[in-house]
């Protein structure tokens, strides 16, 4: 299998999380791809361009994060599935997946269209801010629910480190520069300090990428996975 990802060495990655999880890492190539950056094309793969994306031994591709991560949990061999059984904790844990998921969703939106100088934006900015700043409130609301750690927790990881990274860099006004979601969520931070201890964040994040990561190796890798179809 090869993941086609962007290896920002200080954002977690929600699919690198489950996959060590699982016990599956060891089967997977990774591909670094730089979706903004010129050269880096995955259309053949994935008609949206997006990371991730997963290719299979036989060529297929999956694509959405939420289809990657259950593919790969359902290969959990000696390692531990992310998703709890039918029940209350799963449809939790499924909820906070896609509270996680949507606001990196919204936060992706808010750092690519970054030429706010030429046109500014408040409106799309005051749509979206808000709810970044409800879902981190209620992430530090739930930790009050104990569980063991689950696909929504990778994912919490995911969406914060992605804040941590991007907003203060890219996103402007109203959205202040300094912006910390620590600040005021004092049980979310205990918690993220916590879960990044595991060794499936460990394992990458703050890590600096030491592959080839270049636009040639991608689209080399690009041409296996067609050659396999
Ligand atoms: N809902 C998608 C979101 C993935 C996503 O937004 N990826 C961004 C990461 S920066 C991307 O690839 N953007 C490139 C583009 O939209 O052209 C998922 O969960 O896989």
């Amino acid at each position: 299998m090869k993941l086609f990802y962007t290896p920002i060495h200080l954002f977690a990655h929600k699919t690198l999380i489950t996959a060590h999880e699982a016990g599956v890492w060891d089967r997977i190539e990774p591909v670094a791809v730089y979706p903004f950056r010129a050269g880096y094309d995955i259309t053949a793969l994935n008609p949206l361009n997006k990371v991730p994306t997963l290719t299979l031994d036989d060529g297929r591709a999956l694509y959405g994060s939420q289809a990657i991560v259950e593919y790969l949990d359902s290969l959990a061999r000696g390692g531990r599935s992310l998703y709890p059984a039918l029940g209350p904790a799963r449809w939790d844990a499924l909820r906070r997946l896609a509270l996680a998921d949507i606001m990196f969703e919204a936060t992706t939106q808010l750092t690519t269209d970054d030429d706010y100088s030429e046109a500014p934006r408040p409106k799309f900015i005051n749509w979206l801010w808000p709810k970044v700043k409800r879902c981190v409130a209620t992430m530090n609301a739930d930790t009050a629910t104990e569980h063991t750690f689950d696909i929504g927790d990778a994912a919490t990881i995911h969406a914060l480190t992605y804040l941590d990274v991007c907003v203060p860099k890219y996103v402007p006004e109203p959205v202040p520069r300094d912006y910390n979601w620590r600040v005021g969520n004092a049980d979310l931070e205990a918690w993220f300090d916590e879960a990044v201890q595991r060794p499936s964040v460990q394992f990458h994040f703050q890590q600096e990428y030491d592959g080839d990561d270049s636009a040639e190796n991608c689209a080399a890798k690009v041409q296996e996975v067609l050659a396999l179809r």
